[in-house]
Parts: C-alpha cells; sequence; structure tokens
C-alpha cells in the first residue's frame, strides 16, 4: 500500500517534470529567436564620422517623412548603419519620393557623401526582406 503511494508520487513527479520541460522549451525557442528578429533596426548620426545627434530606428518602419519624436532629420542624416536583417530604401523627398538609393543589411556609413546623400535623406522604408 505504502509502496503504491510513492509510486504514485513518482509518477507525478515525472508528470510534473516532464510537463515544465514542455512547457519551457518553447519559451526558450522563441527567447533564441527573438535576435534575429531585432535584427531589423538602422542607426543614424547627424554629422560625419558617427558624431551629432544619434538614433536608433527599429524596423520595418515607413518613414514618409524624418520628424522623430523632437527632432527633425530631414536633410540631416550624414551616417547610417544597418542591422543585419535591415534592407532601407532612402529618398530624396519627402512621401518615399525622389532619387533613391537602397542600403543593404550590416551596411555602415560614416558619411553618405560617398553616395551622393548627405544631408539629403527626407524619407525611408526599413523592411526586413529584401525590395523586390
Ligand atoms: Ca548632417
Amino acid at each position: 500500500m505504502k509502496q503504491r503511494n510513492y509510486k504514485t508520487i513518482g509518477a507525478a513527479l515525472l508528470v510534473t517534470t516532464a510537463a515544465t520541460l514542455f512547457t519551457a522549451a518553447p519559451s526558450q525557442a522563441r527567447t533564441r529567436r527573438i535576435p534575429a528578429s531585432s535584427g531589423c533596426w538602422i542607426r543614424i548620426w547627424k554629422d560625419n564620422n558617427h558624431g551629432g545627434w544619434y538614433q536608433l530606428i527599429r524596423g520595418p518602419r515607413q518613414l514618409p517623412n524624418l520628424k522623430l519624436g523632437t527632432r527633425y532629420w530631414g536633410n540631416r542624416i550624414s551616417g547610417i548603419s544597418t542591422g543585419p536583417r535591415t534592407w532601407v530604401k532612402v529618398f530624396k523627398d519627402q512621401g518615399l519620393r525622389g532619387g533613391v538609393l537602397i542600403i543593404p543589411p550590416n551596411t555602415n556609413y560614416g558619411s553618405l557623401k560617398t553616395v551622393g546623400f548627405n544631408d539629403a535623406i527626407d524619407s525611408m522604408l526599413i523592411q526586413n526582406h529584401p525590395f523586390k
């Protein structure tokens, strides 16, 4: 009788442990997936060589103008870098219009002068997949 009780308790413990393992596994998997999905972001700087104002913008996001919080970044961005899962299309005019430059993942521009976009970005599209 007593032995049976221990067996029951043992089985209950096993079930509890298994349930804990099974419920823990998906949340661990989710935690591991977070860095990949959050690889969609850009960093922008107002001045060359990563100087002046700085801001991190998480994507995916559509910015028809560059009023971000209290700061107006239109025609002020001089430096930009992209995360590992980030494709950015920058435009010279507001409303996603005008001259276009596509910036791929893991790119770092200390100055956008070399590509003719210094102080010239007025809107942008931030995606976590390439442009078609
Ligand atoms: Ca600037």
